[in-house]
C-alpha cells in the first residue's frame, strides 16, 4: 500500500503541473472517477452515458464523445479512445477549469482559446478544421429536439438560417453562388468575441462543480 501511495502521489504531482489543478481538486476528481468507472482503471462511454444528470442533455452525445476525443488531451493527436484512464479524464476536465485571480492576462487569453478549441472540436466531429452545415445541423437539431413539438424539418430550417447568417457575417462579400465551406476556428473565435465564457463554461453533470472541483452537492 505504501508503494502505491507514493506512486499515486507522484502521478498527482505530474497532473497538477500539466493541468493547473490543486492536489485537493485532483483527489476529488479521482474519487469521482472511481465512482463513474465503478472502481475500474478505465472509463467507457457506457459509464458516462449512464449518468442521470446527463440523460436529458440535448448534446449528451457530443459531451460524452469529447471525453474520448484525443484532440482534448493537449498532445496534437487525433482520433478517439475506446476507454480513458484517470490521467486522460483529468486532461479533459482541465478544459473546464475556471480562471484564477492570479493568472496573467496572457494566461487568461490562452485559457480562453483552449476552451473555444474544446467547443469547436465538439462540433467539428470529423476534425477537418471546419464546422460544416451538416455538422452544425446535427447539433441544432439535437438542441431543438429538447422541445418535443418542433418537427425535424423546422429544426433543419432554423439550423440552415443560422448557418446562413454565420456565413454572411464571416464572409461579408460572399456572392449568391459562393459555397460556404463551414465555420473555421478563426470564424468561431469571432462569433464568440463578445461572449465571456471563461468562467461560465463548467460542468455540473458529473456531480463535480468545476468552478470549485468539489464533488457532491455544492453548498454555494
Ligand atoms: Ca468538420
Amino acid at each position: 500500500m505504501g508503494a502505491s501511495q507514493t506512486h499515486s502521489a507522484y502521478k498527482y504531482q505530474d497532473l497538477m503541473t500539466k493541468t493547473g489543478f490543486s492536489l485537493e481538486q485532483i483527489k476529488n476528481l479521482h474519487y469521482r472517477f472511481r465512482q463513474l468507472s465503478e472502481n475500474n482503471e478505465t472509463l467507457s462511454r457506457e459509464n458516462l452515458e449512464n449518468i442521470k444528470d446527463l440523460a436529458d442533455n440535448p448534446i449528451k452525445k457530443q459531451i460524452v464523445e469529447a471525453f474520448f476525443d484525443k484532440r482534448n488531451q493537449h498532445q496534437n493527436e487525433m482520433g478517439s479512445f475506446e476507454e480513458i484512464g484517470f490521467e486522460q479524464f483529468v486532461m479533459v476536465m482541465s478544459h473546464f477549469r475556471p480562471p484564477t485571480p492570479k493568472m496573467t492576462e496572457e494566461e487568461k487569453l490562452a485559457m480562453r482559446k483552449d476552451k473555444l478549441h474544446f467547443l469547436f472540436n465538439m462540433h467539428d466531429s470529423d476534425n477537418d478544421g471546419k464546422i460544416t452545415l451538416e455538422e452544425y445541423r446535427k447539433v441544432v437539431e439535437e438542441l431543438l429536439s429538447m422541445s418535443g413539438d418542433i418537427e425535424k424539418d423546422t429544426a433543419r430550417g432554423i439550423a440552415d438560417a443560422a448557418m446562413l447568417e454565420v456565413a454572411s457575417t464571416n464572409v461579408p462579400n460572399m456572392g449568391p453562388d459562393d459555397y460556404y465551406e463551414g465555420i473555421t476556428f478563426e470564424h468561431f473565435e469571432q462569433m464568440f468575441k463578445e461572449v465571456e465564457m471563461e468562467s461560465r463554461m463548467h460542468v455540473r453533470f458529473l456531480d463535480v462543480d468545476t468552478r470549485t472541483i468539489h464533488c457532491g452537492s455544492s453548498t454555494s
